[in-house]
């Protein structure tokens, strides 16, 4: 009985987990206008602008091809499972309404890293992702 229900799990796991991914075209590629690697900044406001080729922006629900909307990470990896939707939470923080900046005002002094994901109209990266490099900014206050 144990055995059949497990198998019974199994079968199911795929359909569960499956989630679309929304193609992303060639050459697409997110970047950060501001501000530069390596830069340091006044911890009051962080302006960060958010730069996009080859793509366009679209809010959160909004399917439109070839679009997608920012999510900022801050101290954080690029999570290593791409199918499911990016968490909210203070290190992936979404723009979902199509903002192409923001000013960051709660950055502690020292070291941060910032780096922009694209996500679909249900917070799904693009396949293949489109993100930007990953840069250090050093927050003085
Ligand atoms: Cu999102």
């Amino acid at each position: 009985m144990r055995s059949l229900l497990i198998a019974a799990l199994i079968l199911a796991a795929p359909l569960a987990l499956a989630q679309e991914r929304t193609a992303s075209p060639a050459g697409a590629e997110a970047y950060i206008i501001s501000p530069r690697n390596g830069a340091t900044v006044h911890a009051d406001k962080v302006l960060v602008q958010f730069g996009l080729k080859g793509m366009g922006i679209a809010p959160a629900g909004v399917k439109f091809d070839n679009t997608g909307h920012h999510h900022l990470l801050i101290d954080t990896d690029v999570p290593a499972d791409l199918s499911k939707p990016l968490p909210a939470n203070d290190n992936i923080v979404h723009f979902g309404k199509g903002q192409t900046e923001t000013t960051l005002t709660t950055l502690t002094p020292g070291k941060h890293t910032l780096q922009l994901l694209l996500g679909d109209l249900n917070h799904v990266p693009h396949d293949p992702p489109v993100m930007s490099k990953k840069i250090t900014i050093t927050v003085v206050k």
